[in-house]
């Protein structure tokens, strides 16, 4: 009894986060290639979308220092107040990157198409 209630409490939970992720991603990527850091510890646009063999510039607009580091990779591009970061895309893919100082709240997407 227990066991299945736990369960049936799990497949709830996981519902609720897979509905959670999927309006998270619906958001529509901005067709751009460059990304600003607005005050405060947030990427903006959250999700861009570029060809490929595009570089992508963030630049660091708030007071704090920040990076940018593609999930995955050991390559930290650390972002001091007013600095600026680039990465070339040559391959289409999406890439997931996040800030290594606020790893909980600064996090984006980069889609690269064909
Ligand atoms: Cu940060």
């Amino acid at each position: 009894m227990n066991i299945r209630r736990s369960v049936a409490f799990l497949f709830v939970a996981v519902a609720i986060v897979a509905a959670a992720g999927c309006t998270a991603s619906a958001a529509t990527p901005v067709k751009t290639s460059a990304v600003t850091l607005p005050r405060s510890y947030r990427f903006a646009p959250v999700s861009i979308e570029v060809p490929a063999g595009t570089t992508v510039t963030w630049t660091n607009a708030d007071n704090f220092t920040h990076s940018v580091a593609l999930t995955g990779t050991s390559d930290v591009h650390v972002m001091k107040p007013g600095e600026t970061a680039s990465i070339a895309f040559d391959q289409p893919g999406t890439y997931a990157y996040i800030c290594t100082f606020h790893t909980q709240n600064m996090k984006g997407t980069v889609t690269v198409v064909p």
